[in-house]
C-alpha cells in the first residue's frame, strides 16, 4: 500500500531509508541471498541453448507483516493472498522472461494455484501394492501442475548439466521468500541493485501489498507484550517511499509497473496516477478489493486501459490480458531505449 495519507516528513527521504536500512535486524543469509541472484541474472543473461538473454521481471507477491515484538509473537498482517503474483509469474514464464518471485511465505506459488487450498496431500491415494496414484478428481490440476513445472525443471537440469548454476534453485524461475517489512525491503533492494546492470531488460512488477506503517526495531518491545499493562498505546512510522530509490538510484533503467489498490472506485484512478507521477512508474495498475480478479485498470502517462478478464471462459483471469498488455509495452520501451 503505497498511499500514505499522513503528515508530510521533514526527513529528506534519503535520510529515512538509510535509516530504516540502518535500525532493520539484518536479513538472514544475505550474502547467500546476493550470490543466488548473481547467478540466476548470469545464467539468465546467457541461457543454454538459447542464444539471446532473457529479459527479467522481479514479481512481488503476497503482504508484508509488522512485528509488534523483536521475539514476535504478535503482528499486523494483511489480506493480500499472493493469488496475482503467482499466476502473473506463469504468464511472464510463458512469455519468455526469467522472474525473480520475491513472494511472502505461506502465500500462493506459481503452477500450485488450481490444487486444492488445503490439503495437498488430498490429491493422492495409496493403492494396494503400495504405489501413489493421484485420487480422481485432482488428476487434471495435477497433471496441469507438474506438467508447467517440468517445463521449468528441465532447463534446471540443463543449467547443472553445463555446470552454470551449481547449487541455484531455478533456470527460469528464483523463488525468495519473505515474511517482515523488514525482509521484503531488503531483499527488493538487493534484487534491484543485482538487476541494476540489466538495463531496460529489467522488469519490476511490483504487486505485493506493502505496509505503510511499522514499528522501528530500536522502538519495538523485546519480549512479548504484557496485557497487565492495561491498554496497548504503541506508535507506528511510516515505511519510506522505496519505489522512488527504486526508480532513481537501486535500478534507474528498469521498467517499473506498480500497483494501488483501493476499497472505493472513486478515488482508485485518480491516487494511481498520484502515484504513477510521484513514484515516476511506467504503469501503475489500480485495483478495487472486491473486482480485483475481474478487472483492472493500468494507468500510464496519457491513457487509462480498462483490462478484463474473458468472461465468456471459465477458467479465464485477468493476469493473461494485463501481462500481454506490459510485454507489449515493456519491448516498445525497450525498442525505445536502444538496447
Ligand atoms: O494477492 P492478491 O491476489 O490477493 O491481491 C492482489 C493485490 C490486490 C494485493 C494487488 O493487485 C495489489 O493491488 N497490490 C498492491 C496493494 C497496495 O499496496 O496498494
Amino acid at each position: 500500500m503505497d498511499s500514505r495519507n499522513g503528515p508530510a516528513s521533514e526527513t529528506p527521504l534519503d535520510a529515512e531509508i538509510e535509516s530504516f536500512f540502518d535500525s532493520a535486524p539484518p536479513l538472514k543469509d544475505s550474502a547467500g541471498i546476493i550470490k543466488k541472484l548473481k547467478e540466476f541474472i548470469e545464467f539468465n543473461s546467457t541461457p543454454p541453448g538459447k542464444g539471446s538473454p532473457r529479459r527479467v521481471v522481479c514479481v512481488t507477491s503476497g503482504g508484508t507483516t509488522v512485528p509488534l515484538e523483536q521475539r514476535c509473537v504478535r503482528f499486523i498482517d494483511n489480506f493480500s493472498s499472493g493469488n496475482r503474483g503467482a499466476t502473473s509469474t506463469e504468464y511472464f514464464i510463458k512469455a519468455g522472461y526469467a522472474v525473480i518471485f520475491l513472494y511472502r511465505r505461506g502465500s500462493f506459488q506459481p503452477y500450485c494455484q488450481s490444487l486444492p487450498e488445503d490439503l495437498l496431500l488430498e490429491c493422492f491415494e495409496c493403492s494396494d501394492d503400495s504405489t501413489i496414484q493421484v485420487h480422481q478428481p485432482h488428476t487434471k490440476a495435477v497433471k496441469r501442475a507438474v506438467r508447467d513445472h517440468h517445463a521449468i525443471t528441465v532447463t534446471m537440469s540443463q543449467s547443472r548439466i553445463l555446470g552454470l548454476l551449481q547449487a541455484v534453485a531455478g533456470g527460469q524461475l528464483l523463488k525468495l521468500p519473505f515474511t517482515t517489512i523488514f525482509e521484503y525491503l531488503q531483499m527488493l533492494q538487493s534484487i534491484a541493485m543485482s538487476m541494476r546492470d540489466l538495463g531496460s531488460h529489467a522488469v519490476f512488477y511490483l504487486a505485493a501489498a506493502v505496509s505503510d506503517f511499522y514499528v522501528p526495531w530500536e522502538s519495538m518491545a523485546e519480549h512479548k507484550i504484557q496485557s497487565a499493562s492495561g491498554p496497548l498505546d504503541m506508535r507506528l512510522v511510516q515505511v519510506p517511499k522505496m519505489l522512488l530509490a527504486l526508480k532513481k538510484e537501486w535500478a534507474p533503467m528498469a521498467f517499473c509497473i506498480s500497483f494501488k489498490l483501493e476499497t472505493d472506485s472513486n478515488i482508485l484512478l485518480e491516487k494511481a496516477e498520484m502515484a504513477r507521477e510521484k513514484y515516476r512508474m511506467h504503469m501503475v495498475v489500480a485495483n478495487e478489493l472486491s473486482t480485483r480478479r475481474e478487472e483492472v485498470t493500468v494507468v500510464t502517462g496519457n491513457e487509462r486501459i480498462l483490462v478484463c478478464r474473458d468472461k465468456t471462459r471459465a477458467d479465464s483471469d485477468v493476469e493473461e490480458p494485463l501481462i500481454e498488455l506490459i510485454v507489449s509495452r515493456h519491448s516498445a520501451y525497450v525498442k525505445d531505449s536502444g538496447l
